[in-house]
């Protein structure tokens, strides 16, 4: 099927090579020349590429390999259909020749489905470099590694590496709409050019996918979770299948979201109940519809009931009958569905906080095999800081997927430098208790606490038509740090910071300390100048850009930031012990006894448990106020510090990404201020008490933070009008 189409992929991927002149558009696949004194020993060990087997897949793995090759060291890297000596042998496990086989074996039983194996070996004398796996897809990402290797510039000499991804769902959700606009998306417009498709493939289709297997992301959602049932339609599968066409050699399986109310639009039914008979024949023959075209399309994702979105609740049923009827439909094909817990209503008067986990907890055990329930790392909505989602470690019996968001909705869009890897890393890491201690989110989600048989990661993506695709030359990290902990969630973030800045900037050593450092402070950096010591939910209305804690007058009270802080004169927090909403009462002990007292809260959790007036003493002896006022000064100070330390950086980077990432840094700063200067004047109101002498006098008064409106501030999709 797809063999006509190869000769296509070969072009695009030259073709991408001469597109790549704008500094950031290589991403981290810039394979630029090897210094000399390295080239020799490098290409010493490279002599050709020998692969074994056929398929699309190994093609793609020897032209990225070549190309690789051509970039290190100028030269091109012949194809052998032999083995002379120092060469790279690639291939299956069952392709390879039986000489060669014996020297792997071990290796290969320690490997799973899409693991892979780089070994030195020696046949006789002569020393090869091996890289197998069980799968083709295998094979690839030894390849994409192979080539870190040398990116990182480790040796080859002794190679020997085996790794295998420890989550088997690693996917990228698009929030991106038909008409092109990306909900939350700040890097442009969607890369998905609907319009010309199938026709008409985009090289950045192929860099999307080389960049994706890069990493070990296999799946991509193409679309927004606040769905349309048009995707569904038999023009647009067929667009969808040109896509899958171009991502399956790269190991991608394509998905897409599901309006639960498409056989309502769709089709001739008069309702979408997920107990109706033609319901439910209509989704079996709509799965076998796009099956018919795109044998390995991965399943479906689905937003129910939730913001305005249709779902089994319209009908009284539950979202295990409406998550089961989906996943009916696909299972025939191996395919399955991503059920999203992001659910909350207007009409619960409980904290927002607790109404996932009440209302899916009770389900645990219900979900057929093939269905992962997608949690977001925290209850209320990706924010610069929250606790661990309570659901992880509740549902047993459940598989759960991780649903991070690389888009940086609530962290300065793609105007700030803001390293994520590190906040997804304190989510994995943080031991839910539900199983003695130890049981982290991580073993959540990688199944083994409760070995679990299908395992998944996803992350809103922050992917658009921007020349670099992120916006930010430093949003591309986020990609980046994303992949790498979803193909292993317990990689240390600081590791992902240098393998990124090194593949991404600069290898000299002066350069890769300092902006690791920078890099990693970076997230604790926007959280003490938006939301420090576990405020939440303070943004404005909509796009949800800037300080808004003011918000008090819409009509859900839960999308009100006055619901979340709760200042009054008596204090701010939002009690959620016993006495108050009890959240906590939704996680295990001892976290459940520990966060009861203010106490032994963890500080940068305060807020988020605890209401507590503002002369409340805290550890270092002041304040509550005065230690707010200090984080908010801390979070600007910081951001200081990140411009010094890049302005240093000038002679290791190249003056247009140098400069765009100066100039950001400026914006950064002054919202830093903004958050800050209105914060502080709002909760001021309240608390009644000066601002500590280091706060300097703020620009401007409240009134004027509250004035400013950004009727044009982008990430708002249609769906919201
Ligand atoms: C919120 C976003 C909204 C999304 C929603 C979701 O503001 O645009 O539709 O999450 O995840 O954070 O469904």
């Amino acid at each position: 099927m797809f063999s006509k189409q190869f000769p296509l992929l070969i072009f695009m991927l030259l073709f991408s090579l001469c597109a790549s002149a704008q500094k950031g558009y290589d991403l981290w696949l810039q394979y630029d020349p090897v210094e000399k004194d390295l080239k020799d020993q490098y290409r010493g060990q490279i002599n050709t590429v020998v692969p074994y087997g056929k398929g699309e897949t190994l093609n793609v793995a020897v032209l990225e390999l070549q190309k690789a090759y051509e970039g290190f060291f100028q030269k091109k890297l012949e194809k052998s259909i032999s083995i002379g000596g120092q060469d790279v042998v690639i291939g299956v496990k069952n392709d390879l020749p039986p000489y060669v086989l014996p020297s792997v074996n071990n290796e290969l039983t320690q490997i799973n489905s899409e693991g892979f194996v780089i070994k030195k070996i020696f046949i006789g004398n002569t020393p090869v470099t091996v890289i197998t796996a069980q799968s083709p897809q295998g094979v690839l990402y030894g390849v994409f590694r192979f080539i870190r290797e040398i990116q990182l510039r480790k040796s080859l000499e002794n190679i020997n590496i085996v790794d295998s991804p420890k989550i088997q769902k690693r996917v990228l959700n698009h929030w991106d709409n038909l008409d092109r606009t990306v909900e939350r998306g700040y890097a442009g417009f969607s890369i998905w050019d609907w319009h010309h498709l199938p026709e008409l493939i985009k090289p950045e289709y192929v860099d999307y996918a080389r960049a994706n297997a890069s990493i070990g992301i296999n799946g991509t959602v193409l679309t927004n979770v606040n769905a349309s049932s048009v995707v569904l339609t038999p023009q647009y599968i067929e667009k969808v299948k040109a896509l899958a066409d171009v991502f399956r050699p790269y190991g991608i399986q394509v998905y897409l979201t599901a309006r639960f109310s498409s056989p309502l639009e769709l089709g001739d039914l008069d309702t979408a109940d997920p107990l109706n008979p033609e319901v439910r024949q209509w989704w079996k023959d709509k799965a076998d519809e796009i099956y018919a075209q795109i044998p390995d399309f991965g399943g479906f994702l689905v937003k129910a009931n939730s913001e305005g979105q249709p779902g089994p609740n319209n009908y009284g049923r539950s979202h295990v009958d409406g998550a089961n009827m989906l996943a009916e439909a696909v299972a025939p094909h191996k395919g399955i569905v991503m059920w999203r817990a992001f659910v909350y209503s207007e009409h619960d008067p409980d904290d927002r906080a607790k109404q996932a986990y009440s209302e899916f907890v009770p389900f645990d055990g219900q979900f057929h095999d093939n269905v992962l329930v997608q949690v977001k790392n925290g209850a209320i909505d990706f924010q610069p800081r929250e606790p661990f989602h309570p659901i992880f470690g509740a549902m047993p019996k459940t598989p759960l997927m991780m649903e991070f968001q690389i888009t940086q909705e609530y962290l300065g869009f793609s105007s700030h430098l803001v390293f994520l890897p590190k906040l997804f890393e304190e989510v994995l890491d943080e031991d839910t208790f539900v199983q003695g201690e130890g049981a982290t989110v991580a073993k959540v989600i990688d199944g083994s606490l409760n070995n679990k048989k299908l395992t998944g990661m996803a992350g809103v993506a922050n992917i658009g038509t921007a020349k670099n695709w992120t916006g930010h030359p430093f949003g591309q990290a986020n990609w980046y740090g994303f992949g790498r902990l979803a193909w292993d969630p317990y990689t240390d973030s600081e590791e992902i910071a240098k393998e990124w800045l090194k593949m991404t900037f600069s290898k000299d050593r002066a350069f890769v300390e300092q902006m690791t450092e920078v890099l990693l402070n970076s997230r604790e950096a926007v959280v003490n100048y938006m939301t420090p010591l576990g405020l939440h939910h303070i943004m404005d209305t909509g796009h949800h850009y800037g300080p808004g804690p003011w918000v008090g007058n819409l009509d859900r009270p839960e999308w009100n930031p006055v619901y979340y802080h709760r200042a009054d004169s008596l204090g701010v927090g939002f009690d959620r012990t016993a006495p108050g909403s009890n959240a906590l009462s939704q996680y295990a002990e001892p976290i459940r006894e520990m966060y009861s007292s203010p106490e032994t809260t963890p500080e940068k959790y305060l807020l988020w448990f605890h209401h507590l007036p503002w002369d409340y003493q805290m550890k270092n002896g002041k304040t509550l106020w005065y230690n707010m006022a200090a984080k908010y000064q801390q979070g600007v100070e910081d951001v200081e510090e990140m411009i010094n330390t890049w302005n240093e950086m000038q002679g290791y980077v190249d003056d247009q990404r140098f400069e765009q990432t100066q100039m950001l840094l400026q914006i950064q700063l002054k919202e830093a201020k903004w958050w800050r200067n209105a914060v502080l004047l709002y909760f001021q109101q309240f608390s009644g008490m000066e601002l500590p002498d280091f706060i300097p006098e703020p620009e401007h008064d409240l009134k004027y933070y509250k004035s400013l409106e950004f009727p044009y501030a982008p990430g708002i999709s249609p769906s919201w009008h």
